[in-house]
């Protein structure tokens, strides 16, 4: 802090006498360059009041003891006697320095023991001691005590503290800078190392996409292969065979039930008294096939119960239908029935090309390949609307290919329904498909850790203060209760209201910039010493709640205090070590506003 800043922020230590005016020299280098004399005697004009060191050249009596008045029309020359005569003769003042005679001149104090300043002349002898002027020099003598070796040493205390305070903090601040430095390298080194990963993942990527295609097109070409081998083209006629053997047989069947019906008239109508042998030796023929080698009863006959059950007997009995002429009668029970035929009609051969492995495979791989097929593409063949009938079909199916020993029967097979909308692929094509969707996941995971990554080290290079001082405390959280309510604000984050007295809280925003009034450079010390939070919970009837905050280098971050300065806009004052510059880079600007207040 400079002596200027301090001037402002401890008025209440001037406590300033009256005083005739010293004349004694407070800058030496002022007195060196205005004083060709030499430093050891006083300048003759040294004893003029309130007049600054500065023009001291220029209130030299002349040849003929006038004075000139510096500016104005006409340089009006006055007899020197004039000058702090209490009456005002030229035009810009300076014929009064020491008096308030004129309106615009100024009053220098030399404030021996603390630091000079200049007051306006209208404050010289209005009998107020103006903290200004510690040493009371702009009052009548015995008015106002000269303070300035106390206010002075007090001030030089304060100067110290502050410099030790800065000295501490700026200690503090810099293990914040090395933070600072070390997440820069962690991140960069994190840069290279998600670039890699994300160059790696889209490799993977790109293989498993070429592992999907050739998977996709091998299993076509695979597919062609199978349908022109010779098993799979000989079963297609199986099947076509099967097909017209079908139809042929209930052609045969019906045509057999015309004639039946035929012949059932005749042998209940004929007439065996007529002598014609070859409709006796059909009709005969034809109950020695249906009718066991008797005559029917006629139709509508009242015995007809009777004489079928008698039939019936005979029939179980001696047993073998004439029809059956292998007479094989353990057989009987594997006679094909109709339904079976049409569920083999039904087996879906394309399906059990797929996926099934090339002839090479042993027989047990065969049936593994088998089950898996059975198990696996079965229900994507399986439109949704019949899923749960899967499991009835599934069994028809696996009975066939139990009943045909291609399926080991001792196997027993989970009824668990598959899940639906699984893509009609083989595992092979599934897996890669699986695989490449994880690489593709992985990538996208990568490069949003790589984003992030960037982001970071670019808030590093530019949220944080000139060097990242300001990382250290992100998301970091001071607060202060004032009763009503407990203020925190968390830097780089959010600013809340929280009430104690059982009221809810209110947000007052959320970080938005640095000297948000632009009073200050960017880059330099002043302005990172003012934050912006906004955005807050909106006031009723009123604006989005915001927060000012103001900060001061201090070894502690501490909430100092708060203010609601207007309805619903926060002025928060807080310390922090991140703005406890060192002495040498703050040199400059110290340098120059002590020059200016000279
Ligand atoms: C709440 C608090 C106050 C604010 C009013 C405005 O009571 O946030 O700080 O002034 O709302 O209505």
């Amino acid at each position: 802090m400079n002596p200027h800043h301090h001037h402002h922020h401890h008025p209440a230590l001037f406590q300033p006498k009256a005083r005739m005016l010293v004349p004694l020299i407070v800058i030496p280098a002022l007195l060196a360059s205005s004083s060709p004399v030499g430093a050891k005697s006083p300048h003759p004009a040294a004893s003029i009041k309130g007049l600054h060191p500065d023009k001291y050249d220029r209130y030299v009596p002349s040849s003929k003891d006038t004075f000139t008045c510096l500016s104005g029309s006409g340089k009006k020359t006055i007899p020197f006697s004039a000058v702090n005569d209490d009456y005002c003769d030229c035009e810009d003042g300076s014929d009064e320095p020491g008096t308030s005679a004129c309106r615009w001149s100024t009053f220098y104090c030399h404030n021996k023991g603390h630091i000079p300043a200049s007051i306006l002349s209208s404050r010289v002898g209005d009998g107020i001691c103006d903290p200004e002027c510690c040493d009371g020099s702009d009052e009548s003598e015995g008015v106002c005590p000269d303070v300035c070796v106390a206010i002075g040493q007090e001030f030089r205390a304060g100067l110290e503290e502050e410099r030790k305070r800065r000295k501490t903090g700026s200690k503090i601040r810099s293990s914040y800078i090395a933070f600072a430095e070390k997440e820069k390298k962690r991140l960069e080194a994190d840069v290279i190392k998600y670039s890699n990963l994300v160059k790696d993942k889209e490799r993977e990527v790109e293989k498993a996409r070429q592992v999907v295609e050739e998977v996709e097109q091998g299993q076509g070409e695979m597919m062609e292969k199978r349908k022109n081998s010779p098993l799979y083209t000989s079963l297609l006629a199986h099947r076509l065979s099967l097909s017209r053997l079908r139809s042929r047989t209930t052609r045969l069947e019906s045509e057999l039930d015309v004639l039946k019906s035929i012949f059932e008239d005749l042998v209940r109508s004929y007439n065996p008294n007529y002598q014609d042998m070859a409709v006796r030796a059909a009709a005969m023929g034809y109950m020695e096939i249906y009718h066991d080698g008797k005559t029917p009863p006629a139709e509508g006959s009242g015995t007809g119960v009777e004489e079928e059950e008698t039939r019936r007997e005979e029939v179980d009995g001696e047993g073998e239908p004439v029809v059956d002429e292998s007479g094989e009668g353990e057989e009987k029970e594997e006679e094909i029935k109709d339904e079976e035929l049409e569920e083999l009609e039904k087996v879906d051969l394309m399906g059990l090309l797929v996926g099934w492995e090339d002839g090479s495979v042993s027989g047990a791989g065969k049936e593994d390949t088998l089950r898996e097929f059975v198990l696996y593409n079965l229900a994507n063949y399986i439109p949704d609307p019949l899923l749960e009938s899967y499991d009835f079909l599934r069994s028809g199916l696996l009975y066939w290919l139990i009943k045909f020993s291609v399926v080991d029967p001792s196997t027993t097979f989970s009824s668990s329904v598959p899940k639906p909308h699984s893509s009609v692929e083989s595992p092979q094509t599934s897996a890669a498909r699986q695989s490449l969707n994880s690489a593709t996941i992985s990538l996208s995971d990568t490069q949003a850790s790589l984003t992030s990554t960037q982001a970071s080290l670019s808030d590093l290079a530019t949220k944080f203060g000139p060097k990242g001082e300001w990382k250290k405390l992100d998301g970091t959280c001071i607060e202060k209760n004032l009763g009503e309510y407990t203020y925190e604000l968390c830097f780089f984050g959010a600013a809340t209201q929280k009430g104690n007295k059982g009221g809810g809280n209110n947000s007052l925003g959320r970080f938005n910039s640095w000297n948000y009034d632009s009073s200050a450079e960017e880059g330099t010390e002043a302005y990172y010493s003012k934050q912006l939070y906004d955005m807050g919970a909106k006031c009723w009837n009123g604006p989005h709640r915001s927060v000012k905050l103001q900060l001061y280098c201090a070894k502690e971050n501490e909430l100092l205090s708060v203010v609601e300065a207007e309805k619903c806009e926060y002025v928060f004052t807080a310390t922090s070590p991140a703005l406890c510059w060192p002495e040498a880079e703050d040199a400059s600007s110290s340098s120059s506003s002590t020059k200016d207040e000279l």
